[in-house]
């Protein structure tokens, strides 16, 4: 059944768990992340990017997602990930996204803030829920300075701000992650004082970017078979139960299903090299995916929460 963003995320809150955001961009990834929500009765958030629904075709990816969602017992929400684009938001609002992410992040405050509000008047009048983000993604301890760390790490008093000002319903947060399979150069490090402080002063649901592990035994499949995936690093498994016990309600991951997606595929193909079948290479990378998500249901405790 479809369902928005907020239903899934304030049912998360209660029952202190969180729900992942799997990107999709085709039939194959949607199926795995679908069936291993259904397999273990768990909500799910279906993440699509600008550059996936481009791929796709916005209303060939609307009806996959939909079609699927329509059929499984379990809540789906359909997700615009990282929406920058006014008309892009429109059309997803009239092909049946329930949930749009507008990422004014990159922008000051105030030109942030009153985006966001646009935004949220419009997907409010039709029923749509709105993720907003502030602060910036990236790593915090690059070779950058401790001032410039802190300005791109979310500010839970402009947290306070925001959040009453735009009337988001889910607020995205900067602590140190960043999106791809390079986040950190040596130890890992999020910011989880600040996740407190925010929790601990804003109501909404909160939500983590750049959350992929990637898992070292996928990175190693994928190098075993001819892949050069140097020195790939995600945010540990710990790390991600730590932000869930902090509040964290959705947990987005992407490149970890990349990752396997090419790790299966490799492995068929080398394994395999009489093969040509589409359905058979395809669906190499697809069961991979599935089993990836299946790990991270129970991470991310969703398991049985449907
Ligand atoms: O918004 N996303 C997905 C798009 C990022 C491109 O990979 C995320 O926050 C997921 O981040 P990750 O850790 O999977 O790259
Ligand atoms: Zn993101």
């Amino acid at each position: 059944m479809l369902v928005t963003n907020k239903e899934i995320q304030v049912e998360a809150q209660k029952g202190k768990y969180a729900v992942g955001a799997f990107n999709t961009s085709n039939v194959e990834i949607t199926q795995a992340i679908i069936e291993a929500h259904e397999e273990l009765n768990a909500p799910v958030i279906i993440a699509t990017s600008t550059s996936a629904i481009k791929y796709c075709g916005i209303d060939v990816l609307s009806s996959v997602v939909r079609t699927m969602a329509q059929k499984a017992k379990i809540p789906v929400s359909l997700h615009l990930d990282h929406g920058t684009d006014y008309d892009l938001i429109i059309g997803c609002i009239r092909n049946g996204w329930t949930s749009i992410m507008i990422d004014g992040s990159h922008a000051p405050l105030e030109e942030n803030i009153a985006l966001t509000k646009e935004i949220v008047k419009i997907c409010h009048a039709t029923g749509i829920s709105v993720e907003a983000e502030l602060g910036r993604l990236g790593g915090i301890e690059d070779n950058i300075s401790v001032d410039e760390r802190d300005a791109r790490l979310t500010d839970p008093a402009e947290a306070v701000r925001f959040v009453n000002e735009t009337q988001c319903d889910t607020l995205a947060i900067a602590i140190g992650t960043s999106h791809g399979a390079y986040k950190f150069k040596g130890e890992a490090k999020l910011a989880f004082d600040r996740l407190e402080e925010i929790r601990n002063r804003v109501d909404v649901p909160l939500v983590l970017h750049g959350a992929s592990s990637v898992i070292p035994e996928i990175i190693e499949k994928a190098n075993k078979y001819g892949a050069d995936l140097g020195a790939a690093k995600g945010v540990p498994i710990e790390d991600i139960k730590k932000a869930i016990s902090l509040g964290i309600t959705k947990v987005n991951i992407d490149t970890d299903l990349r990752l396997a997606f090419t790790a299966g595929i490799r492995e068929i193909l080398s394994e395999k090299p009489e093969l040509f079948d589409p359905r058979k290479i395809i669906g190499a990378g697809r069961a991979l995916i599935k089993e990836v998500v299946k790990n991270k249901i129970e991470v991310l405790g969703s398991a049985g929460k449907a």
